[in-house]
């Protein structure tokens, strides 16, 4: 039996128990953490236990203010609400965004509610911080997830991590299973991100594209090893399809003009390309500096693990670095408008026969809206919203807008630890446990399976996600909502192919490493699609802007107001290091003021700000910057 609980903060997945003084966590050792360290963050972890501004008691709007009530009256208003709206609108004007933050058994439980209902209108936001990856995965792969095991790095021979800094984001996975492994000389770690980072330290060769190239430079890097014959013909043949096509469109990329779009010279190509051909072992580390394209870059990405049979062996494959503690979780589990629990198809028949055994009615077989495009239609078609653990209010792209969208529901029901600014619009608030208080499943960012024991009462009438979605459950869906979490532990894993196997291992099934004998999908061969690239253009005189930290710091840590320059533009600029600079979108919209930080780490033309000061910019959609 593990020790502790699972950290509640980030998809790494340590194991831990609250400290003596209540206040700090103290490390246990588990598969994610075996010498039992944890990062700065997980030890602060337990301050939410006593945090004076939890939420304690079920709280219902009356003349417009929050008000507390019982928990009777509350679900009870909160199953009316979104009834009526049921009734009058139809079920797809009903949307359940969830819950990166809750387990396993709380998110099947949401999106079982939906689907009970009759809307596939489930989703969660952290789905968006891996949008394009994700989607590149299920395409090409199968599966949204990590394809090896996190402890199989240490027989990787190449390293490519790109878009990711897991030594800030990700430091005990990093510190555990990646460092080591370069450090023992087993590894080598190449980077492409076009500014240095804390994992830079670790690179032994940093590629730094220009802003919105890197597909380009990695298919440029495929071509190179197609045209040399250094591909994996066997793997080719047996184990994918689309590979000719494809080959004859890669043909056209010569590493020329890819260096002169990407900025990046033809040696830095066939550097790249030498070093994957050379390795028998190559892993891809890929986080939110991938999703800036469309998918082009995790499509190149996978492109270059399938040309070289670089996937289904130990050591080998792609790694989707989550971010929120159970956002692998969320989606494995059904939060997601497209498919069903164990990412099942929405017209799996199979699935489907054993959903409607279990809940006494079949899912709809429409997709649902995802979440972004969920948020617009509030007020218009989607009128219901039940928001689990998740904080739409708080949204990069426009704050004003969401609220007046949370504003304009007929009926919003929140479920949070802390009020919010999604609290602040709704119709009823239900005061949750956190993680280091409840029972349940997570799953890490390697598809690990955790179990959860509860290390604290939750504070005042708080109830667990898992005990609050079964109230709300039997009043709107009756019976198959009764059971505690481990009667929804055990009917999830008889609807889904992928949950139920052992305590603390992968699924499925406890499988370390995916797709060894077949692909998931339906051929069981991964798929070569088209290479797709767009170049984006920056205007003469403006810089392109990279944006870092966008995936906040759990609440702890103060943004900077740095703006990272290149040498050789602050010469032309005549800016030194430490003047105030004015950051402005290329039409003036939006200006943010920031210090000058002239470095060698960001490349010529191009300049990175911490996402909390790069808000307004990016908000207004700014992708190249003018500094003054
Ligand atoms: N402005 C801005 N926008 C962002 C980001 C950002 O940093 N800033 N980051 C982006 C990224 S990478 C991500 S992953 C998403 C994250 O987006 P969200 O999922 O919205 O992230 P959080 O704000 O971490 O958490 C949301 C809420 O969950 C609550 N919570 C924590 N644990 C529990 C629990 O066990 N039960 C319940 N019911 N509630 C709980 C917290 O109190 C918090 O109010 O946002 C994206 N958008
Ligand atoms: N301490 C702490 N850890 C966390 C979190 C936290 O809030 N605090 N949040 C967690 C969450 S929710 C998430 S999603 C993860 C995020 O983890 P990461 O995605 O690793 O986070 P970032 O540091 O925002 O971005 C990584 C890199 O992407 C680069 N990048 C930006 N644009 C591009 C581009 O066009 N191309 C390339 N190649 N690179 C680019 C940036 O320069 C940066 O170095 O972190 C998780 N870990
Ligand atoms: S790396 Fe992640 S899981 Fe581990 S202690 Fe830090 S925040 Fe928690
Ligand atoms: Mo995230």
């Amino acid at each position: 039996m593990a020790e502790g609980t699972v950290c509640p903060l980030c998809a790494v997945g340590c194991r831990l128990d609250v400290g003596d003084d209540g206040d700090r966590a103290v490390g246990r050792t588990g598969p994610a953490n075996p010498d039992g360290s944890l990062c700065a963050k997980g030890i602060r972890a337990p301050r939410v236990l006593d945090d004076p501004d939890r939420l304690t008691t079920p709280l219902v709007r009356e003349d417009g203010d929050l008000v507390p009530a019982s928990w009777e009256r509350a679900l009870d208003r909160a199953a009316d609400g979104l009834q009526g709206v049921r009734a009058e609108y139809g079920a797809d004007a009903l949307a359940f965004l969830g819950a990166p933050h809750c387990t396993n058994e709380e998110n099947y439980r949401l999106q079982k509610l939906a689907r009970a209902l009759g809307t596939n209108n489930v989703d969660n936001r952290a789905r968006a911080c891996h949008e394009e990856a994700a989607g590149a995965l299920i395409e090409r792969f199968g599966y949204p997830a990590t394809t090896f095991a996190a402890d199989d790095l240490d027989d990787t021979d190449l390293l490519l991590a790109v878009g990711a800094n897991p030594a800030v984001q990700q430091p005990v996975f990093f510190d555990s299973f990646v460092r080591p492994a370069v450090n023992r000389g087993d590894a080598t770690l190449v980077q492409v991100d076009p500014r240095e980072n804390e994992t830079t330290r670790l690179a032994s060769h940093h590629v730094a594209p220009r802003p919105g190239s890197d597909a380009r430079f990695l298919q440029a890097v495929c071509a190179r090893l197609v045209e040399r014959g250094d591909v994996d013909r066997d793997f080719l043949d047996e184990r994918t399809t689309g590979y000719e096509a494809y080959a004859d469109a890669v043909a056209d990329i010569d590493p020329v003009s890819a260096a002169a779009e990407t900025g990046v010279s033809a040696d830095a190509v066939d550097a790249v390309a030498d070093a994957v051909a050379d390795a028998d072992r190559v892993a891809v580390l890929a986080a939110t500096g991938v999703e800036n394209d469309g998918g082009a870059t995790p499509n190149a990405l996978l492109d270059l693990l399938a040309l070289t049979g670089n996937v289904g062996r130990p050591g080998t494959g792609f790694g989707l670095l989550r971010g929120l503690n159970n956002e692998q979780g969320a989606t494995d589990a059904g939060c997601r408008p497209d498919g069903l629990p164990g990412h099942a198809p929405l017209d799996d028949e199979s699935a489907r026969a054993r959903l409607a055994d279990a809940w006494g009615v079949a899912p709809p077989r429409e997709p649902g809206l995802t979440e972004k495009e969920a948020l617009p239609a509030f007020g218009e078609d989607v009128r219901g919203v039940l928001v689990v653990g998740e904080n739409p209010g708080v949204s990069k792209r426009d704050e004003a807008e969401v609220a007046e969208r949370l504003a304009s529901l007929d009926t919003l029901v929140v479920l949070d630890v802390f009020e919010s600014e999604t609290t602040a619009h709704a119709d009823v608030v239900l005061p949750a446990a956190v993680g280091l208080e409840k029972p349940g499943t997570v799953t890490s960012l390697d598809r690990r399976v955790q179990r959860l024991s509860p290390r604290a009462d939750p504070p005042g009438d708080a109830r667990s996600d898992h005990a609050i979605l079964g109230g709300l459950g039997r009043r709107l869906a009756g019976d198959a909502f009764a059971g505690d979490v481990e009667d929804t532990a055990r009917e999830l894993a008889a609807v889904s192919d992928l949950h139920g196997g052992p305590d603390g291992e992968r699924w499925p099934q406890g499988e370390d490493t995916l797709y060894t004998e077949s692909f998931a999908t339906a051929d069981g061969r991964a798929r070569f699609v088209e290479p797709s690239f767009e170049a984006s253009r920056i205007p003469e005189g403006a810089f392109a802007l990279v944006v870092a930290s966008r995936a906040g710091g759990f609440g702890m840590e103060a943004g900077d107001d740095r703006l990272r320059l290149n040498t050789e533009d602050a010469a032309e600029l005549g800016v030194a290091d430490g003047d105030r600079v004015a950051v402005s979108t290329v039409d003036g919209d939006a200006t943010v003021d920031a210090v000058a930080h002239v470095t060698d780490g960001i490349r010529a033309g191009t300049v990175a700000l911490h996402a909390d000061a790069a808000d307004p910019l990016v908000r207004a959609g700014a992708t190249a910057v003018r500094i003054d």
